[in-house]
């Protein structure tokens, strides 16, 4: 499976550090939303669906966690333990998130606003989903 991350670039000196994220410089796309998680109960795992369209990309601004990327064909975890790594999450791609420290802080930068229609909630739909999509580049 194709994995995207980005180092976003430190602006460090002695008072700390400053990370920027820009649409289309650092982050790919328009950004259109960014909503965060935090406050996660041990043992919860999130996510459970896939995007027909969204792209987003993920950054753990505090703490850590994992993320589950599987395509319909292969899986991948993904640990985000650092502020200054993200990780690219295309549509098509069922994920979930686990594993979140006490202080974890996921922030998700979005190219599109909130919309329960682009969401695939039910696995064997997802991979009906990807299936046809295949279908289809392969014609
Ligand atoms: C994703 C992963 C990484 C809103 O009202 N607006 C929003 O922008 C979002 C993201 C959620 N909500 C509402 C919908 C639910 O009532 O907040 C509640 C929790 O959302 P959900 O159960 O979808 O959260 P996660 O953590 O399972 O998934 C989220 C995103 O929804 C999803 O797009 O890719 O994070």
């Amino acid at each position: 499976m194709n994995i995207t991350t980005f180092d976003f670039e430190e602006h460090g000196d002695e008072r700390g550090i400053l990370i920027s994220l820009e649409e289309e410089r650092n982050i790919p796309f328009d950004i259109r939303r960014c909503y965060f998680m935090y406050n996660t109960q041990p043992g919860v795992r999130r996510g459970f669906h896939a995007h027909k369209t969204l792209r987003q990309v993920l950054v753990c601004v505090r703490g850590s966690c994992k993320i589950l990327l599987d395509d319909g064909r292969e899986k991948a975890v993904v640990p985000l333990d650092r502020p200054n790594k993200g990780l690219y999450l295309s549509s098509d791609i069922w994920r979930e998130m686990f594993d979140f420290s006490d202080d974890a802080v996921l922030m998700v930068l979005a190219d599109q606003l909130y919309d329960e229609a682009d969401y695939i909630r039910n696995y064997a739909d997802f991979l009906a989903w990807v299936e046809k999509k295949n279908r289809e580049a392969r014609t």
